[in-house]
């Protein structure tokens, strides 16, 4: 049921308790945020990787990630350019999966996402694991569209959405924190929405 907007005692405006603080709910629209030209990838060469700190550095192919158990994300994503979108579904497969069977090492505890443009971003081991993140090619079950990633991006949407790395081509799992492409350009380093991480620190 959609959230009403409303008022409380004395014209206090109720706000919609799903948008983080200096969020704004956008509604049906979807912008485009890329540093990078959108990239002409074709499935039938594309791969995802596991590598770094784990037991079984693992790659798959198209086919084969789809092979692996569906998973679906429905909720909101939150811009840290202050947009928040509610409700959306992405369909791929979680990152459990995929790190089930690349058997991160004891010792990994950060990661890593690269795409094929070169674009990175970084994220605790923790805040990929129990169901928090999803490797996703379908929204709205129809094909993810390149200029928001497609063929497969990273989603992480209790993060802000620069941490979804578009067009993404792998993991990287480490003992250390690496900064990615904008948290070394001012971005905070973990970037959470509810406690407002835009900028190194907030
Ligand atoms: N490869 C890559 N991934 C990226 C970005 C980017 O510039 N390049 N921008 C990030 C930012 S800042 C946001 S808000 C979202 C935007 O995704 P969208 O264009 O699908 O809305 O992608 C994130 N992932
Ligand atoms: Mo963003």
């Amino acid at each position: 049921m959609p959230f009403t907007r409303g008022f409380k005692g004395r014209g206090a405006a109720v706000r919609d308790p799903r948008l983080p603080p200096g969020q704004y709910d956008i509604g049906r629209d979807w912008p485009v945020l890329s540093a990078e030209a959108t990239p002409t990838l074709s499935t039938s060469s594309w791969t995802f990787a596991i590598e770094g700190l784990v037991r079984q550095p693992t790659t798959w192919t198209w086919d084969e990630i789809h092979a692996l158990p569906a998973a679906t994300y429905q909720g909101a994503i939150h811009c840290v350019t202050t947009w928040s979108k509610f409700g959306v579904t992405f369909a791929g497969v979680s990152v459990d999966t995929l790190l089930a069977a690349a058997e991160p090492l004891p010792s990994a505890s950060y990661v890593v996402a690269f795409s094929t443009t070169g674009y990175t971003t970084n994220v605790p081991l923790a805040d990929v694991t129990d169901g928090k993140a999803w490797v996703v090619w379908d929204y709205e079950g129809r094909p993810l569209q390149a200029e928001h990633g497609g063929p497969a991006r990273l989603v992480v949407p209790h993060l802000y959405f620069w941490k979804s790395a578009k067009w993404v081509a792998g993991l990287r799992l480490l003992d250390h924190d690496e900064p990615g492409f904008w948290e070394v350009n001012g971005y905070h380093n973990l970037g959470d929405p509810w406690r407002e991480q835009r900028y190194q620190g907030d």
